[in-house]
């Protein structure tokens, strides 16, 4: 039996937002959504049986905080209940991207976990499966289990075994980019799990957002199969201030906005103007991100890096799905 693994996963953006949950425990989401896979921003992690009495937890080279040592730990017992191995783990987990910022590490951590988790105990698990089973650590996380464009299906079993995610175009297919504008590397002030929460039981626009999902992700995956970057585009964006409507309608409100992001929203609207296919979302975080394909993207970079309030960009395009590093 192994004694340990390494396992990579990347990131991913929600063109169609995942913003609400029909189940808390099993993070079963109360709509469906739509994803890119996005290298380069990785989380690598590995798995260790150990001899101790509990597992242990290092995020980016330090002993992980009690929250989110908890959240994995938790996670891993669904593993030692489902294989009947017992053994506890120590798992190195680290990030190429700033982590809880609005830049889904928790989406790239958990499905890195899943697909580590998985081999360490020796269960042999398909890639819906992986999926359904990293959407318990964190719900966006079964996106980054499916490489390239990616659909999340709501499901409508209450054990949440159908809601999963699928890739719907691979990585290779659509010259897809995006540019990650970072307006901080500081860690935002609320969670995404309780932040959603409290829109769901606080917002008035909730219920209309929830409404508006299904139609809209049908929509961008017809627009994926025909190619058609515009529609794609305008999907995303409304997607994502939809989203951020039904946020700032919370009470108490929830305001991930600061002014950069605002101003990048509105570069973006500019550059359309001048001819440049550009659309901008942004997460449960204040940092822009701009869709735009291959040909005009060294473009779109250069005006996202002049723009003041943005300290760096992430330039990144369609990755592949989570798995095992193998040994070198
Ligand atoms: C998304 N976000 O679709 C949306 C948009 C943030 C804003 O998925 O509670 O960390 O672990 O299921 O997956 C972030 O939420 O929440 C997220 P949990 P998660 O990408």
């Amino acid at each position: 039996m192994e004694q340990q693994v390494t396992a990579v996963a990347h990131a991913n953006v929600a063109l169609v937002k995942y913003f609400g949950k029909r189940d808390v425990r099993l993070n079963l989401p109360a709509a469906p959504s739509l994803s890119l896979t996005l290298k380069p921003l990785q989380t690598t992690t590995k798995l260790m049986f150990s001899n101790d009495k509990a597992d242990v937890v290092i995020a980016n080279g330090v002993a992980a905080d009690e929250k989110f040592a908890g959240r994995i730990c938790s996670f891993l017992h669904l593993f030692r209940q489902q294989s009947g191995n017992s053994q506890f783990l120590t798992v190195h987990t680290e990030n190429n991207f700033p982590t809880a910022a609005g830049l889904a590490s928790s989406a790239a951590g958990f499905a890195a976990l899943t697909v580590g988790a998985a081999r360490l105990f020796g269960l042999s698990l398909s890639e819906s499966e992986l999926s359904a089973w990293a959407r318990r650590g964190s719900g966006s996380a079964s996106r980054s289990v499916c490489g390239g464009i990616v659909h999340w299906q709501r499901g409508g079993s209450a054990d949440g075994s159908d809601s999963f995610a699928r890739s719907i175009l691979p990585a290779g297919e659509w010259d897809l980019r995006i540019l990650v504008g970072v307006t901080t590397r500081a860690p935002k002030e609320i969670g995404s799990t309780s932040a959603m929460e409290h829109t769901r039981t606080t917002s008035p626009y909730y219920r209309a957002w929830i409404d508006s999902a299904t139609a809209a992700v049908d929509e961008a995956i017809e627009a994926v199969s025909k190619k058609d970057f515009e529609r794609l585009g305008e999907v995303t964006e409304h997607s994502a201030l939809s989203m951020h409507a039904s946020l700032m309608a919370a009470q108490p409100p929830i305001v991930f906005l600061k002014g950069a992001t605002i101003d990048v929203f509105h570069l973006t609207r500019t550059l359309r103007k001048e001819g440049i296919q550009a659309y901008f979302t942004c997460d449960a975080g204040p940092q822009p991100k701009i869709l735009c394909q291959g040909k005009d993207a060294n473009a779109v970079e250069a005006r996202l890096r002049a723009c003041s309030g943005v300290v760096d960009v992430i330039h990144c395009s369609l990755g592949e799905g989570a798995g095992l590093q193998t040994p070198e």
